[in-house]
Parts: structure tokens; sequence; C-alpha cells
């Protein structure tokens, strides 16, 4: 979940008048056709691509993750449990950028790129990434959408974008996505209690890129296994008028930033911002072209 929707969460809880009823699509079928899937998140609000990941590429997220994970658990590093979707069988691990170059060439992978595009523009930022660890026993979150910081009422289209990647199989058994297909239409936050029935679980196998609209109704499920961990890894993009929930200029190790990045990590993370009216250091860009911040 997104800091905001946690400290936003009230949207949802006390609706003075009844909203209609919604009944939800059936789940989009996991697809390796990206115009498919780019129409069903049109349609219903999210999609799956499958096989996104190669294996090599699944095989070191998977690795890195779990690394990371477990070091913050030895170290003890906090996992950001502020809000109400946490609970001790739930693990999120943040700032995976500083984490290992398979998290910075995710964010970057090309069919995410192509739809983010198209959605929220050529100039979108990264506003978080982070993962998400369900454990036996975690109880499952609250009922959110990511885009709650948006004033209603909402633009016509989306203001944000989730993609996320499925790192181990989701089921409905180990705490795969629960969410509302079509619900971004309702163009409203959802009412806690009232909208659960409207909610399905998202299964697909390790390896498939998700996509959710930034209006739809979602929530981590409920893990019943006694045995298995479901890690996804949620990269949270907003159009650039947003403030992003990570801030990047604080947060990132600057190690990241010698290690030439390309052109498009910077500008999502706002390190470039040639013709855009936000983002510049006294008029300039934050990190000019020609400055070797290499050396
Ligand atoms: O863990 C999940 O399945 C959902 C996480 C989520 O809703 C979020 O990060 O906004």
């Amino acid at each position: 979940m997104t800091e905001h929707s946690v400290t936003t969460m009230r949207v949802g809880k006390a609706a003075t008048r009844p909203a209609p009823p919604f009944t939800p699509a059936p789940p989009p079928r996991p697809t390796r056709d990206l115009g498919q899937a780019k129409r069903d998140l049109a349609d219903l609000g999210v999609c799956v691509l499958a096989d996104a990941l190669t294996p090599d590429a699944l095989n070191r997220v998977r690795t890195q993750l779990y690394a990371a994970a477990g070091e913050d658990l030895r170290f003890d590093r906090p996992s950001g449990g502020k809000g109400a979707d946490y609970d001790p069988a739930n693990q999120r691990v943040w700032g995976l950028l500083n984490r290992g170059q398979a998290f910075i060439d995710l964010v970057q992978h090309p069919a995410s790129v192509e739809i983010l595009t198209e959605v929220l523009g050529p100039d979108f930022l990264l506003s978080s990434i982070s993962a998400n660890i369900t454990g036996p026993g975690h109880g499952g979150m609250v009922m959110h959408c990511d885009q709650l910081f948006v004033p209603q009422p909402w633009p016509e289209k989306a203001q944000g974008v989730n993609v996320f990647w499925l790192v181990d199989d989701f089921t409905e058994a180990n705490g795969g996505t629960l969410m509302a297909p079509g619900s971004h239409r309702q163009m409203r936050a959802p009412v806690a209690g009232q909208d659960e029935a409207a909610l399905v679980p998202l299964e697909g196998p390790a390896g498939a890129m998700c996509v959710m609209d930034g209006r739809l109704w979602h929530k981590t499920g409920r893990n019943r296994t006694t045995d298995q961990r479901r890690a996804g890894i949620f990269g949270w993009y907003v159009a650039p008028i947003y403030r992003t929930q990570e801030n990047w200029f604080l947060s990132l190790n600057p190690l990241v930033l010698q290690s030439r990045p390309s052109e498009r990590l910077l500008r999502m993370l706002g390190y470039r911002v040639e013709g855009m009216f936000f983002g510049h250091v006294n008029g300039y860009e934050p990190l000019p072209k020609d400055l070797d911040y290499r050396a």
C-alpha cells in the first residue's frame, strides 16, 4: 500500500450516502500480447502481462529481493508499518532502487514504460518502489485505490498507475491481490465494508507484470497457507504534477547516480526536467547534462 492511501483511509470510512452497488467484471486473463494487455487496462482497469520477466531476470529479482528482506529483518529495520494494512505477518521492503540492479532494471521495463507513457504521458514519475511480502497468517489489507490523494471530482484519466511484478506465484490461498475489475470507472474511492464484496482474487504465475489503474479498488488478500510467502514488487508511478511518495533526492543512494543510470531513469526520478515547469534548481536542470557527476 502506498503511504498516501494509509493517511487518507478516512475517505473510505464514512459514506454520507450509499454508493450505487457495483458488480465487478471477471479478472483479466494473463496475456503475452501487449496490445491485449493495454485493452484490458482500459476496459477493466487492470491487466496481466504473462512472462514479462525472463526466467533469468525473475531469478535475479527474487534472489535480490529475498536477500534484502532477510537483511532488513536481521538488522531490525522497520518495514514501514505505519498504516492499518500492516500486520506482523507482512513485510514491506522499501527503497528497492538502493538494493540491487535488478530493481533498477525493473522500473524501466520496456513494456511498462510503453504503457506508462500512454496513460500518464512521457514525463511520468516513479513515486515509489517497494516489495510487499505476505507471510502465512497475514490477515489482508484495507481496501483502497492508490490515487486517494487526488482531489475529487477526479480527472477523466488515471493520475497514477501501479505496475507490480509477481515474484512468486499469486494464488487466492497465499494472499494474491484482491481487486474489483472495472471499479476504475466508478470514479470514487471504495467504501470499506460496503464494497468488499466486489473483490476477486488475482491469480497468476511468477514473472508476470500486472498493471493497475490508480482508481482500481484493491487490497492484499489473506494468506491462509501455513508455509508460503508471496512477494510482489509494486512500482507506483504518477503524473508529473504530483509529489512523489519517496523523496528520491534524499533517499537515493548517490552510488546509483554514479552507476551510469539511463536518461529514462533520471527523468522518472526528477533528476532531469527539461521542458517541464517543475523540479528545477534555481531555474536549471537538477542534474545538468554536462555535469560529470560520476567523477
Ligand atoms: O500486496 C498486495 O497484493 C497489494 C499491495 C497494495 O495494495 C499496494 O501496494 O497499494
